[in-house]
């Protein structure tokens, strides 16, 4: 019974979110050059990486893709004297300023990788923003995955 009802909502959130990129305000955020690193077989990490800017103070509060479990939005900073990561519930745009997400900064965390990133690939990235009146809106992203040289980005 519990299994049936599951499966139920899952069909239903499905449908709901289809729905709702058909019909999504497009968010006026620009995002630039946006990248996945490469992975090997059992590397079950990887980062994402762009360059964002809206013309309305705007901020990023989620984000999902078919080839992670879940995504993470992550910080670095120095925290005596060692670079350290923790993920941030949101990441605050504002107008017309660029925040660049790259290897030793802001980054999105991909994890749960159900497959290898191979160099050339595309992955499929949903950015959520929310904006000064708490509506949120989506955005539809296409990183390209390169290869980068290892150990800058270790988990
Ligand atoms: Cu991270």
């Amino acid at each position: 019974m519990f299994a049936l009802r599951y499966r139920g909502a899952c069909a239903c959130a499905l449908a709901l979110s289809l729905l709702c990129s058909v019909s999504a305000v497009r968010a006026e955020v620009q995002v630039s050059d946006p990248w996945v690193r490469a992975t090997v077989a059992a590397q079950k990490a990887s980062g994402a990486f762009m360059q964002l800017q809206s013309a309305t103070a705007t901020r990023l509060v989620a984000v999902s893709s078919p080839v992670a479990g879940s995504c993470e939005i992550h910080e670095m900073s120095m925290q005596d004297n060692v670079m350290k990561m923790r993920e941030i519930s949101k990441l605050d745009l504002q107008p017309g300023k660029a925040v660049a997400l790259r290897p030793g900064g802001y980054h999105i965390m991909l994890m749960g990788l159900n497959a290898a990133l191979k160099e050339g690939d595309t992955v499929p990235l949903t950015l959520r923003f929310e904006n000064a009146d708490g509506k949120t809106e989506t955005q539809e992203v296409r990183a390209t995955v390169r290869a980068m040289p290892p150990a800058q980005h270790q988990h």
